[in-house]
């Protein structure tokens, strides 16, 4: 960085100079550049299930349900990100919660976008009226204002990781909620017209922002990706999508399931776009620029953009991916490598 770069100027100009331009709430350019906009991709976060799993099990008795906060959730926080944003990566949050038997997480709805990767299972999740069953695997969508409570009438604790789109509501401060009890539900065509593949309600066009079905049962996910042929590094990938539309999920989160085969190295590939993973089977290793995560089940990883990645499974294993791919793709940014 440059402190100054008029030759022409003497000490005293240049300090009434910089004097002007503060009071004019200016500076300038050519003193604050280093060459170029780009900064280097940041290295992945790790939070392995074996740290936060202990956390999970004490909050039970830290907070109950009837108490200040409306959920019961540990926010992963990725300390290279602004210690405010309570986030793991720029454009999604990912909190652990956690629910016991008898205890109800009471209604409410907000401009966030949300979604649930189920780690332990026997909750439920009501979604603008629509019954969601929390199996182990299952992901849930609760897409902006739909009214949203969890239940649970199961015998073991229910965990699931929650992905939020709170980031970007955050920096463009459009943050909007509304507490319970529910209201003005709207009519919802039942997740069943939609389980059928290549079938669906006639005259049902969907919508630009969010999928008609909130319920993608783990069992459909295996079944599906068992079936996808392998890319010749064995890997094979799953995008969850809209059943009438074919589009993400929801415009602002974007889900994918990974398959990865014992032993192989997947073919390096590097994107715009920010992905987190939650191991939903198996473990290994993925190399994320220069550093190396391990990983094994429940464990919760970062892929951050910009670095050149590639996963190899010690055992099969499946990795559940959320990212931003959706808006970058949206805003014309999103731009993808593969390597060879
Ligand atoms: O379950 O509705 O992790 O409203 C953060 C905010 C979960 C939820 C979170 C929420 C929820």
């Amino acid at each position: 960085m440059t402190e100054q770069t008029d030759p022409t100027m003497t000490e005293a100009e240049a300090a009434e100079f910089h004097g002007a331009m503060e009071k004019a709430q200016v500076y300038a350019l050519w003193e604050h550049w280093d060459g170029r906009y780009a900064t280097e991709p940041e290295p992945p976060c790790l939070w392995p299930w074996e740290s936060i799993q202990p956390l999970m099990q004490t909050a039970v008795g830290a907070m109950t349900m009837d108490q200040a906060a409306e959920r019961r959730v540990l926010c992963l926080a990725n300390r290279d990100l602004d210690e405010n944003a309570f986030a793991i990566s720029p454009h999604f949050a990912i909190n652990v919660q956690i629910l016991a038997p008898g205890e109800h997480a009471a209604p409410h709805r907000h401009s966030i976008h949300a979604l649930r990767f189920v780690l332990a299972g026997g909750s439920t999740t009501i979604v603008d009226g629509k019954r969601c069953p929390m199996d182990p695997g299952d992901m849930i969508l609760t897409p902006a204002w739909t009214w949203h409570e969890h239940l649970h009438d199961g015998t073991e604790p229910a965990i699931w990781v929650d992905v939020l789109d709170s980031p970007i509501h955050r920096h463009f401060d459009t943050v909007g909620w509304e507490s319970g009890p529910t209201n003005e539900i709207p009519d919802r065509i039942p997740d069943t017209a939609f389980h059928t593949p290549g079938l669906t309600p006639a005259g049902e066009t969907g919508n630009d922002h969010h999928s008609s079905m909130f319920h993608y049962p783990w069992v459909s996910a295996v079944e599906a990706l068992v079936a996808v042929p392998a890319a010749v590094d064995g890997s094979r990938l799953l995008r969850y999508t809209d059943p009438v539309t074919g589009a993400a999920v929801m415009n602002r989160l974007d889900c994918y399931l990974l398959g990865l085969d014992k032993g192989v190295e997947t073919i390096r590939r590097r994107s715009t776009a920010n992905v987190a993973c939650v191991v939903a089977d198996g473990a290994g290793t993925t190399r994320v620029g220069e550093e190396t995560v391990t990983w094994q089940k429940n464990d919760i990883f970062t892929l951050p953009h910009g670095n050149w990645i590639s996963h190899c499974a010690t055992s099969e294993a499946k990795l559940f991916m959320v990212s931003d791919r959706e808006i970058l793709r949206r805003l014309d940014l999103l731009h993808d490598e593969v390597e060879g």
